[in-house]
């Protein structure tokens, strides 16, 4: 396999691994949403971030290698600010990364989940990464401990939200923003294709987890902290009414709908400044 020998900006043989611990991490994020911000604005503070929204540290070799991956319709405006704040933050935490935007192109119903898998796999055909983050686009981390790596255990960061009054609204919850390796991922079938519209979705991803023989890892409550930024339910991603239905079928459904059954139309693929932008055709419920 000579693909290493075609990895743009491949270091030498000669730099040193990272350090275990990034001496660039701090403590708590200061977040607020400054008016004004451009996308010129958030580029010209990350000057070594490269076409895709790439980035690798520049004097070590990353320990690790993490893909945002983040479903996206309409909200150009949260997504800015969630760019203003996460290329500096995976930067100080020294990771390879890429920040991949799955764009659900038409306004047909909103469906989260089909979208992450449609991410998971525009990925992986990229890069061999380690980790995969799925990553509302309206949720800024608020303590730079918060690692953007895999644990051994399929890993719900989003623990402790501005919304849920900093703490986790139930013990199953994974919703937000969750992290897992492509063995998780594949080993629970990724996630369902089904749940068209809000809700649902992230507890069905829960269920899969354990049935899949997995727990769900956690950072602390300490750092585990999210703003989400304020918004109203969005046109085209009314309330799932089949949620609950579904969601007592999880057991039967899970081997048979994911990732080995996700069927998609790829519309374009571009490479932005600051992220990959993936548009693609899901279709409507059946
Ligand atoms: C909660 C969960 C979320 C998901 C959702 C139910 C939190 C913080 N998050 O989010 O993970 O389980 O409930 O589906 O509790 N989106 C668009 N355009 C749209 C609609 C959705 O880009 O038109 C994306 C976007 O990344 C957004 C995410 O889908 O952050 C979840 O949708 P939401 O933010 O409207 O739902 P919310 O905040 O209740
Ligand atoms: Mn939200």
């Amino acid at each position: 396999n000579l693909s290493h020998l075609s990895k743009p900006h491949a270091h030498g043989d000669n730099v040193p691994y990272c350090p275990k611990t990034s001496p660039l991490i701090g403590g708590p994020i200061h977040v607020s949403f400054p008016s004004g911000l451009t996308l010129a604005e958030v580029q010209r503070k990350n000057p070594l971030v490269i076409r895709g929204g790439r980035y690798r540290p520049p004097d070590c070799e990353a320990r690790h290698k993490t893909a945002i991956i983040i479903p996206h319709r309409n909200r150009e405006h949260h997504l800015k600010f969630l760019l203003y704040y996460l290329h500096p933050f995976l930067q100080r935490q020294q990771l390879s990364y890429s920040i991949y935007v799955i764009h659900q192109a038409g306004s047909y119903t909103f469906n989260r989940a089909k979208l992450m898998n449609i991410g998971f796999r525009e990925a992986m055909r990229e890069e061999d990464w380690d980790c995969l983050f799925f990553h509302d686009v309206d949720l800024i981390p608020e303590d730079d401990r918060n690692l953007y790596t895999c644990d051994a255990n399929p890993k719900h960061a989003a623990i402790a939200m501005d919304k849920f009054g900093y703490k986790l609204p139930y013990k199953m919850y994974f919703g937000g923003v969750s992290a897992l390796s492509p063995l998780h991922y594949l080993k629970m079938n990724g996630f369902p294709n089904n749940y068209w519209g809000w809700g649902g979705e992230d507890d069905d991803i829960g269920v899969r987890v354990s049935l899949a023989g997995m727990y769900i890892s956690r950072p602390s409550l300490k750092v585990g902290r999210y703003k989400m930024i304020k918004h109203k339910l969005d046109k085209g991603n009314d309330e799932n009414p089949k949620r609950f239905n579904m969601l007592a079928k999880t057991r039967q459904t899970w081997k048979t709908d994911g990732m080995n059954t996700v069927e998609y139309e790829l519309i374009s693929r571009e490479y932005l400044p600051l992220y990959t932008n993936i548009t693609v055709n899901i279709g409507t419920e059946s």
